[in-house]
This record gives structure tokens, C-alpha cells and sequence, in this order.
């Protein structure tokens, strides 16, 4: 590993290093690979699982593991990243809050010859900062939900009034998944976002969010497109407290196919879920070793996704892993 990893290192950064003076320590070859993480936080039960599988896969491959949580805040993010810097991890790994803001930490970690691994979202910065990036394509779960809700419509022939719940303002997710949907729904002039609102991915927001658009929308609202489950339970709540049938009176739509939206399409309160893949833990670790021993990773590394309806929910909750 030692020698692969020299190379890996004089491949990415020698001169960086050499003019730095800061070349690494070597590696013993039954040293155990150190894997700085930072993850965004625990906004959602996407992200608790996300969590999870990171932990127990870097348990099982024989990487310690650095884990920090940011709270859903860039600048904690930023300072932990610095920090993996100052302990000279071997390799950093992270899901970006949000995309824009990272160029200066990344050139940090560039120059101390620290690969970085993106999970989960992307960033705008120059991909030969990074060694690759694993997740999911959010443009496409933008115009599955898109499509459900066009095929639904097809028929109309009055407008459709949509409210749209945005996650968090500037993160990828947001970004892709409003552009895939309105791509989609763009095919027939019928289908009209009215009020579109972040819910930051929570629960709690997602609800006071909705709260607020019904006391204030006179329009009939047909239909919810969450860009995550979380909101959508949340908007929910909202909703029958509102004294309407969320799943008749609105149709919901959202994304991520967690647990709790299957029990909510069960239970008659949620049409459609898109599915996201948390489970990111084996794969990332594989792209680690690799990354380690000097071999390089596809700069971008696609999540393979479905979507589920209510009629079928029951049948799939079962073999649900998150
Ligand atoms: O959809 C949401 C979470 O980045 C894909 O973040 C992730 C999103 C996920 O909080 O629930």
C-alpha cells in the first residue's frame, strides 16, 4: 500500500508537496486506512441512514473513521474538513450542505495531498478537486415525480395547481430536483407551480411551511411535490389539521422511499415516493481503498433508483432496508 500510495500522491500533488515541504508520513501496510467524514447532519430519515451505513461499512472494512456532524451548516462543515487536514487523515470524504462556496477548502486538502471523496450531493467547484463523487442523479428523481404527476393530469382540462416544497436553499437536491420536475411538467401548460416554499428537508419546517400556504392560498391546491419524504409527512400533518384528506383532496408526490413514507401510502396519505438510495456506506469504502492504494475512482458514480406508488406500498415495505 505504501508504495502505490507515494505514487497515488506523486501523481495528484508531488510538486505541491515537495514545494510545501509537507510530504506525508508513510503508512505502515497493517495501518488501518484514516477516513475523515463529514456529514450534513441528521435533517432527515434519508440522512440518519445514510449515517448508518457509513458507520457500519467503515466498521467492516478495516477504516477508521472520523465522523463529524455539521448540523446542516456549511461553515461547520468547512471547519471540519480543515481539521481532517490538521490530522492528516489519508483520505476525506463528505456530502456538501450545499454546492457553491467549497474551491479554497478543497485546494487546502489538494495541497496537503489529501484526496477528497464527494457522497451524496455535488458542488459546482472544478472536478479535478476531487477524486470522484458517489450519488444519486436528483435531476431524474425531479422528472420521475414530474412524470407521475403529468401521467395523473394527462386528462385535464383545467389548470393544476401545484405547491412545491424546495429542501435546502442552494444544495444540489433542491437545485436538480426542481429543474428535473419542471422540465417534465413544462410538456403541458395545465400543470402550474403556484407557490413553491424550502422546507429544508425537515419535518418540522416542511410542516410550517404547508401551514403557511394554506392560510394563504384562496387557489385550490391539487397537488404536493416534496423534494423529500420528511417535508411531505410534515405537510401532512399540515394538511388534515387544515380539515382536508391529504393523499384525495391533495395528491403528494415526493422523494427519497423511506420507511415512513411507505407507512404514510399505506395508510392512504401519500401517492407516490421516488426512490433515493442512502445505503452510499459499501461503496464509498470501496472508493476509498482504492483511492488509498493509488488507483483512481470514475469521477462519478451513479446511484441506480425506482420509484413505488400507494397501490403497492404494502407488498414492498417488508424488503425495505431503510
Ligand atoms: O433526499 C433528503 C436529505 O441529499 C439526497 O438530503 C439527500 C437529501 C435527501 O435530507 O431527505
Amino acid at each position: 500500500m505504501k508504495i502505490f500510495r507515494r505514487l497515488a500522491l506523486m501523481a495528484v500533488a508531488s510538486s505541491v508537496l515537495v514545494a510545501a515541504g509537507c510530504a506525508r508520513e508513510e503508512k505502515k501496510a497493517d495501518e488501518r486506512i484514516v477516513l475523515g467524514f463529514s456529514q450534513i447532519g441528521a435533517e432527515s430519515e434519508w440522512r440518519t441512514a445514510n449515517t448508518e451505513s457509513i458507520k457500519a461499512a467503515a466498521a467492516t472494512s478495516n477504516i477508521d473513521l472520523r465522523f463529524a456532524d455539521a448540523q446542516q451548516k456549511q461553515e461547520n462543515q468547512i471547519k471540519a474538513l480543515r481539521s481532517f487536514i490538521a490530522q492528516k487523515v489519508d483520505v476525506i470524504a463528505f456530502s456538501p450542505v450545499v454546492a457553491t462556496g467549497w474551491d479554497t477548502v478543497l485546494m487546502e486538502a489538494r495541497d496537503a495531498g489529501i484526496p477528497v471523496i464527494l457522497t451524496d450531493r455535488a458542488v459546482t467547484s472544478d472536478p479535478s478537486l476531487y477524486a470522484g463523487f458517489l450519488g444519486s442523479d436528483f435531476v431524474e428523481e425531479g422528472r420521475k415525480a414530474g412524470r407521475w404527476v403529468s401521467e395523473k393530469f394527462a386528462s385535464a382540462t383545467q389548470d393544476v395547481n401545484i405547491v412545491e416544497l424546495q429542501g435546502t436553499v442552494g444544495s444540489a437536491p433542491a437545485n436538480d430536483r426542481k429543474k428535473g420536475f419542471e422540465e417534465i411538467i413544462a410538456a403541458n401548460p395545465l400543470l402550474k407551480i403556484i407557490r413553491s416554499q424550502t422546507g429544508d428537508f425537515t419535518r418540522t419546517k416542511g410542516k410550517e411551511a404547508m401551514e403557511a400556504i394554506l392560510k394563504s392560498e384562496s387557489r385550490k391546491i391539487h397537488v404536493l411535490y416534496a423534494h423529500n419524504d420528511d417535508m411531505a409527512i410534515g405537510a401532512i400533518q399540515a394538511i388534515e389539521e387544515a380539515g382536508l384528506e391529504p393523499g384525495k383532496d391533495i395528491l403528494i408526490v415526493s422523494i427519497d422511499a423511506v420507511k415512513g413514507a411507505f407507512e404514510a401510502m399505506i395508510a392512504g396519505k401519500l401517492n407516490a415516493t421516488i426512490e433515493c438510495n442512502p445505503l452510499l456506506g459499501p461503496q464509498l469504502m470501496t472508493s476509498v481503498t482504492e483511492v488509498v492504494s493509488g488507483r483512481p475512482i470514475a469521477k462519478r458514480i451513479v446511484v441506480k433508483e425506482t420509484m413505488f406508488t400507494m397501490e403497492t406500498a404494502k407488498q414492498h415495505i417488508q424488503t425495505r432496508k431503510y
